[in-house]
């Protein structure tokens, strides 16, 4: 049976619009560092030819799981105790190829002067007992409302492909059985983000590889290239041969 409101029709429109408010700051901060993100993942792709931004995805924290996080925590339910005490309301996950990419967003964030990253909890220089991995920054975000600006705070979620498939699974498994998950799957979790951890590391120094072989070949190809008022000309390797020969030999 549905369970009987005790408050009355004019104070739930009240509530509802307080609610509301309070849900759009959220939203509107979001949209600040999705804009953010955007405006790096461009000038990455235009300036320079490599994009360390795989993929974002955001969400707003349900009112269920907020009145979870608030029971679990034991903090004043009212609007001020959940914006002082419920810090992923508003969340953004960034996926990077690399680990060494996330440091290099994270550092790009913290030169942006009208957020304060103020919190960072580094679970990938300190993984949890389970295996999981991922940098946690908390930002301060200013947002600008009709009547008044307030600092709206965002959980930015920064980890590799390889550690957002664990953890997505990891969430997943824990979701559904929601029961205590047997010992023996635990530890096999736990091995599964060893093993996420090593490609992780395979694949970044191949690439640091590939980056040698390429910057070398780079500097081969140049050479055989003349520039002249924007205008590039094509040196055949026979021309520089016999050139060399007769000027310097
Ligand atoms: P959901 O559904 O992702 O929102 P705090 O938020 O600081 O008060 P907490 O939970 O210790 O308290 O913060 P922390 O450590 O920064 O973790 C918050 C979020 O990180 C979680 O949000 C998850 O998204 C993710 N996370 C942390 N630990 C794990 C883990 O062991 N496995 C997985 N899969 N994700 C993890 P929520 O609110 O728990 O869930």
């Amino acid at each position: 049976m549905k369970e009987q409101m005790k408050i009355n029709p004019t104070e739930l429109k009240e509530v509802k619009t307080e609610l509301m408010r309070f849900f759009m700051g959220y939203r509107f901060a979001l949209d600040q560092m999705k804009t953010k993100i955007d405006t790096l993942k461009s000038e990455f792709k235009h300036i320079h030819d490599y994009n360390p931004i795989e993929h974002v995805t955001s969400r707003i924290k349900s009112p269920e799981s907020i009145m979870r996080k608030v029971h679990k925590k034991n903090c004043p339910f009212t609007i001020e105790g959940i914006r002082e005490n419920i810090r992923d309301i508003a969340g953004l996950r960034i996926t990077c190829s690399f680990e060494t990419d996330i440091y290099v967003l994270r550092d790009m964030l913290q030169k942006h002067r009208d957020i304060k990253i103020i919190e960072e909890k580094d679970y990938i220089k300190n993984p949890k007992g389970n295996g999981y991995r991922s940098l946690h920054l908390i930002i301060a975000v200013p947002v600008f409302m009709s009547d008044r600006e307030e600092e709206v705070l965002v959980e930015v979620q920064i980890r590799t492909i390889a550690m957002d498939f664990w953890a997505t699974l990891e969430h997943k498994i824990y979701y559904k059985y929601n029961k205590d998950i047997p010992n023996h799957i635990k530890l096999e979790l736990t091995e599964a983000a060893t093993v996420a951890h090593q490609l992780d590391k395979k694949m970044e120094a191949l690439h640091t590889e590939m980056n040698v072989i390429k910057a070398n070949n780079q500097a081969e190809n140049e050479l055989e290239v003349l520039e002249l008022d924007g205008e590039q000309f094509h040196l055949p390797t026979n021309f520089l041969d016999q050139l060399n020969r007769v000027n310097w030999i």
